[in-house]
């Protein structure tokens, strides 16, 4: 898929006029989505703005905060299930452990449990240790935020026109209106 979008801005004289119109440091991954759908850039933006920055502005340090906090979240909704089944609170998931915890649960929970207890114990002996409940969370974070959502996020700071650290709404929305004007 990848490969395949220089070869369509080559055949499409008006995506590469709208491509000049982006900050030219932008990834081209992310700059062809943006130009894919600005209005939902656009969206994103204002969110992490609004969510994340203060006065209507963000600084580069706030997104990396806000990246930070959706690996946490992640990271935390991966090991909910672990943590729940640990019984003696010792940081160790035994086999007896997670079939106590298994047995109050639904059926595709517990599938759910069974499924990442087996994927998580690396070494097959039936206990999920500290550094192997760690390289769960981070498989899970690593699955769920997506590079090019990051990427996106990230690209929020390329629209600092002014040059002042921080971008502002107005900075955005002053940017992204070309892009919306050509549709
Ligand atoms: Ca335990
Ligand atoms: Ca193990």
């Amino acid at each position: 898929m990848r490969a395949l979008l220089p070869l369509l801005l080559l055949a499409a004289p008006v995506a590469a006029q709208e491509a000049a119109l982006l900050p030219a440091s932008l990834p081209s991954e992310v700059a062809e989505a943006i130009l894919a759908r600005p209005d939902r850039f656009a969206t994103m933006a204002a969110d992490l703005i609004h969510g994340h920055g203060t006065g209507g502005t963000i600084t580069p340090a706030a997104i990396e905060t806000a990246i930070a906090l959706d690996r946490a979240f992640y990271r935390t909704r991966a090991l909910r299930p672990f943590h729940e089944a640990d019984l003696d609170a010792d940081g160790t998931l035994t086999t007896p452990e997670v079939t106590a915890r298994a047995a109050t649960l639904s059926p595709p929970a517990r599938a759910r449990l069974m499924r990442d207890h087996a994927a998580a114990d690396t070494d097959g002996d039936g206990t999920l240790s500290p550094p192997e409940l760690r390289a769960h969370a981070e498989a899970e974070v690593a699955r769920a935020s997506r590079p090019l959502d990051e990427g996106l996020m990230r690209a929020t700071t390329a629209f600092d026109t002014d040059a002042d650290g921080q971008t502002g709404l107005a900075e955005l929305t002053l940017a992204l209106q070309p892009l919306s004007a050509t549709d």
